[in-house]
């Protein structure tokens, strides 16, 4: 498995993970003709293995099962979304665009709520009950006190590649480097304004996780774009979902916006970002009114 990009090399892993088998390859130039990109995460056989230099060469790749564009990353098995229960403060709007993000895969979402250490339980408890109100079963964590690390860590060693993703500054190094002891990610530091978008975390990597298990740290980004179709917006909120599987919309290509007769209930929390998803993308969909 490609672990890492270093510049022309490809960090390659023999499966399955053991410390004494990553090797530095170039690629065959027959994959480069075929425009064949390789990504981390991608399966790949090698040849001509030098294990004294730690070289090879690979020569194709395998089909893939699951690709990700934010990161670049094939063959993920679970998309880990991490926000901070504060510092920097829980934001439902930009913690919605990375939940879309995730759910457009269509694969597991597991969602952590980091920095548990800094709210008191009343709070935290209700951070984690209007987490559930959206649908997911938030795992509370800290890397100051190993909250939740336990949890997390046989969560992660269920998947063959799960993604750790969220805002930069929430945690997501500082995770890694507790659930893995001889990692030592940097991590950032967020005092302040200025901090913002700066990114510490600047490649994908994969990292080890026990037995056939492997878990990337990945570059944050504050703003992922809203998916591109309005009609599926529907089943990426998990609670609308939930809404619409035993009682669907008697109307087809309903958007559920007050529609007379459309049985979609307006009471839940995050309605009003539905709504404005969906505005959002019909504004984007028109042609644009000169200018
Ligand atoms: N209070 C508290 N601070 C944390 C925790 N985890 C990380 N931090 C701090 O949050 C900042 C950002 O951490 P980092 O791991 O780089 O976040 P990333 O950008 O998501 O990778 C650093 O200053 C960390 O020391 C935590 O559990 N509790
Ligand atoms: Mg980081
Ligand atoms: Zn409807």
């Amino acid at each position: 498995m490609v672990v890492a990009l270093q510049a022309n090399y490809l960090a390659v892993e023999l499966d399955p993970p053991d410390q004494d088998t990553r090797l530095l390859c170039t690629r065959r130039t027959r994959l480069s003709h075929r425009g064949a990109a390789v990504h981390v995460g991608d399966r790949v056989w090698v040849e001509a293995i030098d294990p004294q230099q730690g070289r090879a060469v690979v020569a194709d790749v395998e089909p893939r099962s699951s690709w990700l564009t934010r990161p670049p990353v094939a063959n993920v098995t679970a998309v880990v979304v991490a926000f901070a229960m504060d510092q920097p403060t829980f934001d439902p709007d930009q913690a919605s665009r990375f939940l879309l993000t995730a759910e457009q895969t269509g694969l597991e979402v597991q969602v952590l709520l980091t920095k548990s250490d800094l709210l008191s339980s009343d709070q935290r408890q209700a951070l984690v009950q209007r987490l559930e109100a959206w649908g997911y079963a938030p795992i509370a964590i800290s890397s100051t006190t190993g909250e939740g690390l336990d949890m997390l860590r046989e969560r992660l060693q269920t998947q063959a590649l799960s993604v750790l993703c969220g805002p930069s500054g929430v945690g997501k190094s500082s995770l890694l480097n507790g659930l893995i002891p001889d990692l030592s990610l940097r991590v950032g530091a967020v005092s302040g304004r200025l901090q913002k978008g700066r990114h510490t975390t600047r490649h994908v990597e994969l990292h080890p996780l026990g037995q056939g298990a492997r878990v990337a740290d990945t570059p944050g980004f504050n703003r992922p774009d809203l998916p591109k179709q309005v009609h599926n917006l529907e089943v990426l909120f998990p609670e609308l979902r939930r809404q619409l599987e035993p009682h669907p919309c008697r109307f087809r290509d309903c958007l559920h916006r007050e529609e007379p007769g459309c049985g979609v209930s307006r009471d839940w929390e995050r309605y009003g970002i539905y709504r404005r998803a969906v505005e959002e993308l019909l504004d984007l969909s028109r042609p644009s009114r000169g200018g």
